[in-house]
């Protein structure tokens, strides 16, 4: 499917209802919010829905509060639209009713998107925002100020302002032309890389003072436990970007983030800097994402999963 043949059946709706994923960040937010506010302006009745409150540092993108916790049964919609969800358990509470309509659409970037809508379309490439861009370009809405702000905190937050391998010429060309059309890159910058809590700072000093290593230390493990978060008066979507820390080391090639979330439960990040497919070893627990960026839920006792996913980084080292 192209983004034009997209474009062509997402314009045949008259109201949607827009999905951001669990743990929403500003790809999924900047995604939902820029495509709302351009089927707005096409005279599109568009709301948006997340089971996760939305974080307060992407509270100054336009319509971010906006959000709905549950699919009001009473409003009825032409279309559902999944935006950077590259799976059913990236919007689990949600999924169920997203699956029983009858059209659905599917918007991503990840390369293990399961294509689990109607209408799918999945094109690699750093944010879903550089998608939505395209579309909003095919549906002929002209890019204003609200809209670039919304598209350039995905880019900027899925590139890791503009760090990560994912960068191509066309996620800069995207970028420029945001900034022309009015975003604010200095501010959307500092709002996502600069800022941060007294809690998140006490909590990172925690968590890396603890940081461990293995295989010749080839991979570096850092652990967010409920005792860490709860003595530093933090809270889980804090904990966004500490993963990059153990990267930095020079002889990591794979690092891992355990953060507990409930008793022997654990939501695990992995990274790479591309020796590893770190997304092949998330998809052994049902997990997903990128070659370079992935995550999975898992269950058992801390050390052993430590062990068991050491052991499949150490069989593609
Ligand atoms: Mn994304």
């Amino acid at each position: 499917m192209t983004i034009a043949e997209i474009t062509t059946e997402i314009s045949k709706a008259k109201s949607v209802l827009i999905f951001s994923h669990n743990r929403p960040d500003g790809d999924t937010v900047g995604s939902a919010t820029a495509l709302r506010l351009a089927l707005i302006k096409k005279g599109v009745r568009a709301d948006l829905a997340c089971h996760y409150d939305i974080p307060e540092k992407l509270r100054y993108i336009k319509t971010a509060s906006e959000y709905s916790k549950v699919v009001d049964k009473d409003a009825k919609y032409d279309a559902f639209i999944a935006v950077d969800c590259a799976n059913e358990y990236m919007f689990t509470e949600l999924y169920g009713k997203f699956c029983k309509h009858k059209n659905t659409f599917n918007i991503d970037h990840h390369v293990s998107n399961t294509r689990y809508a109607k209408f799918n379309y999945v094109e690699d490439s750093a944010a879903t925002c550089e998608i939505i861009y395209a579309l909003i370009k095919e549906l002929g809405v002209e890019i204003d100020n609200e809209i670039a702000t919304s598209l350039l905190t995905g880019i900027v937050t899925d590139t890791g302002a503009f760090n990560h391998s994912n960068v191509e010429d066309r996620t800069l060309l995207i970028a420029s032309e945001l900034k022309k059309a009015g975003a604010d890159l200095h501010y959307i910058m500092k709002r996502n890389f600069k800022d941060q809590p007294k809690e998140r700072a006490i909590l990172y000093s925690k968590v890396i003072s603890k940081m461990r290593f293995y295989e010749e230390d080839k991979v570096g493990v850092i652990v967010i436990s409920r005792k860490d978060i709860e003595e530093s008066g933090a809270v889980d979507n804090m904990t966004e970007g500490f993963i990059d820390y153990p990267m930095t080391v020079n002889s990591v090639e794979v690092a891992i983030s355990l953060l507990e979330t409930g008793k022997n439960r654990y939501k695990i990040s992995l990274r790479s800097k591309g020796k590893v497919d770190v997304n092949e070893i998330a998809s052994i627990y049902g997990g997903g994402g990128h070659v370079q960026a992935s995550g999975a839920l898992l269950n058992g006792y801390l050390e052993d999963i430590i062990d068991k996913l050491v052991f499949n980084v150490k069989q593609r080292l």
